[in-house]
């Protein structure tokens, strides 16, 4: 719907279904705009770990008594969830970790030191969260390869073209995020993801801020590794996806040695179970995987083709008109974008705008974002962020708007 050119996003209503919700913050409504840094949990992921606890509790894949089952049924039924809702071939090919982060470290260490040599170069782009370039810059260091980056065009978007120009018969990983967790943009990982195998290299997204907004298709995106968070998609803390294609896990070997992730052993030798056990060593998250199975049962009935409009909407209804404020300089393109927008106030520090909103109620994040590099790029020392996801309105833009307009009046702007 229109409202004199502005888009009204009330295509999803569920706000109710999310107890945090409901808190007044400083006198004021919550408004929480800062789902790109951890999504608000709805009401039926809290009372299914509840419910685990209270009914369930046993460790998985070891005992036979009935709550033992119970619990592994549950836990291996997140996976077969997992697995559906990012189109994987096989519930194998799902890693459980502890989040995005350590799905990428498994895959520089397991993958990356054993297949890469003195003089291999790994193209990134200089968007990425810490999280999808330390890793790399640490294998580079470890094994002499050298990092490449893709050149981003004036409004912070990568092209085709401009990844072709680093990619060659040296590459033999291309690391990139699917959506920046900064600029909001949305990387064409399909068209690299052809380039890179052009080249004989492997390509690894970072779904962190994509998986929780966009329908995902890793078969579809031809793409060879895809690390993602819970935490982020109405799940849990502390669980997270590495999934890969089968034939690749297989080839690497595990990293963390213990329990469960072996066939047999003796005083002096091991050999190592299938997949996904193999690299699920010792207890494993179970709370975390069945809360981010619920999860995506939520996400799943209210669709994702609809969470996407919705965020998107918001992102670009809240860029439109935080660029038409004096003084207000937003970042990354206007569209297409998803939920998230950058920005700061000139003579304002993100900080203090960040208190001034918190002040009304209104979450945002203010800082570097875990991407120092991009704020090099973008000659900025840090940014004020509104993320948005599928329990924030339009109105929540309203307010937005409304408490940038009171922070300049507040400092005299
Ligand atoms: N970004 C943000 O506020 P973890 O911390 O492992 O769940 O996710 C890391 C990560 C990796 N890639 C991208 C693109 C991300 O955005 C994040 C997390 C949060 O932007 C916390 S720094």
């Amino acid at each position: 719907m229109k409202e004199a050119g502005r888009v009204i996003t009330e295509l999803i209503d569920v706000s109710e279904d999310f107890p945090i919700l409901k808190r007044q913050i400083n006198n004021h409504r919550l408004v929480y705009l800062d789902s790109a840094a951890t999504s608000q949990k709805p009401k039926s992921v809290i009372d299914c770990i509840t419910k685990y606890y209270e009914m369930s509790n046993a460790n998985v894949l070891r005992s036979v008594h009935t709550l033992a089952e119970e619990a592994t049924e549950e836990f291996e039924g997140a996976r077969k969830k997992v697995a559906r809702f990012i189109h994987a071939r096989y519930p194998q090919e799902i890693i459980f970790t502890r989040g995005c982060t350590e799905s990428l470290n498994v895959v520089a260490r397991a993958w990356g030191d054993k297949f890469l040599k003195a003089g291999d170069e790994i193209v990134l782009s200089p968007v990425e969260h810490h999280s999808n370039l330390i890793p790399w810059q640490q294998l580079a260091r470890r094994v002499g390869a050298h990092l490449r980056f893709i050149e981003l065009e004036k409004n912070g978007t990568i092209t085709v073209d401009a990844a072709k120009a680093q990619i060659n018969s040296k590459t033999k990983i291309v690391a990139l995020s699917a959506v920046s967790n900064v600029l909001g943009t949305i990387n064409p990982i399909a068209d690299i993801a052809i380039l890179a195998h052009e080249a004989g290299a492997i390509i690894v997204v970072d779904g962190a801020q994509s998986v929780p907004h966009q329908t995902t298709d890793v078969q579809k995106l031809g793409i060879d590794f895809l690390a993602f968070s819970g935490h982020k998609m109405l799940g849990p803390t502390g669980i997270g996806i590495l999934w890969g294609k089968k034939e690749l896990l297989n080839a690497m070997d595990p990293l963390i040695f213990g329990g469960e992730m072996i066939e047999y052993v003796d005083r002096e030798n091991a050999t190592w179970a299938e997949l996904p056990e193999k690299f699920e060593g010792g207890t494993p998250n179970i709370e975390g995987a069945i809360g981010l199975g619920e999860a995506i049962d939520y996400l799943e009935k209210i669709g994702m083709p609809r969470i996407e409009k919705h965020s998107q909407a918001l992102s670009e209804d809240a860029y439109r008109r935080l660029s038409n404020i004096p003084g207000v300089t937003v970042y990354g393109p206007s569209s297409p974008r998803t939920g998230l927008v950058s920005f700061n106030i000139s003579g304002i520090h993100p900080h203090d705008v960040a208190q001034v909103l918190d002040s009304q109620g209104i979450a945002i994040r203010a800082g570097h974002h875990c991407a120092q590099p991009l704020m090099q790029w973008l000659d900025v020392i840090a940014t004020a962020r509104a993320s948005f996801y599928l329990y924030n309105s339009s109105s929540d833009v309203d307010l937005l708007v409304n408490a940038i307009e009171l922070t300049k009046r507040y400092f005299k702007l």
